[in-house]
């Protein structure tokens, strides 16, 4: 079994799927005896981020430690999943030269803001809307698209399992597994 370690870089707006089509992936990893490790909002915003919030500044910090880390996690030989909305292209291209050409995979989970909208899971754009949420990601503050991501997949006509399998193959195609 051979594993390259590298950093899968998931980018897209809040409610795009980020985190199912990652979470996905990593099971399909770890079912083919991968060493894995999944960074997200869950497991850095609220422990090694929990200082930092949403002005246009603690974003780009945020995304600076979670580049770093994802290096010290690719260093130990882990395939790294990063599931953040990473909204500036600076910080993901300070990511793409921290990590290397080989070891960054950009992966633009492409969704309208309409579509994300219109989902609005857990209520957080009607929030945006009236305000009571300041710097929302698409409504009040900047969402810069990937203009040469290595895999873009679209949510609005692709299921979460087709866009993980289409992830791995991309991962397969291009010798990480
Ligand atoms: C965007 C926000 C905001 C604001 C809270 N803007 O859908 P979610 O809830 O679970 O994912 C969003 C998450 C975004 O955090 P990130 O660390 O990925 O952002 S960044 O990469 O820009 O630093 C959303 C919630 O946090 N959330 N307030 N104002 N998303």
């Amino acid at each position: 079994k051979g594993q390259k370690p590298v950093v899968l870089w998931f980018t897209g707006l809040s409610g795009a799927g980020k985190s199912t089509i990652a979470n996905l992936v990593e099971k399909k990893l770890l079912s083919l005896n991968h060493h894995t490790y999944l960074l997200d909002g869950d497991n850095v915003r609220h422990g090694l981020n929990k200082d930092l919030g949403f002005t246009d500044a603690d974003r780009v910090e945020n995304i600076r430690r979670v580049a770093e880390v994802s290096k010290l996690m690719v260093d130990a030989g882990l395939i790294t999943l990063v599931s953040f909305i990473s909204p500036f292209r600076a910080e993901r291209q300070m990511a793409r030269e921290l990590l290397g050409p080989s070891e960054f995979v950009e992966i633009y989970v492409s969704t309208p803001l309409s579509v994300a909208e219109q989902r609005d899971v857990k209520g957080l754009y009607a929030r945006a809307r009236t305000g009571e949420i300041k710097n929302f990601t698409g409504i009040s503050s900047p969402y810069e698209f990937p203009e040469n991501p290595e895999v873009i997949v679209e949510t609005t006509e692709t299921s979460p399992e087709v866009a993980a399998t289409q992830i791995v193959n991309f991962m397969i195609s291009n010798g990480y597994l």
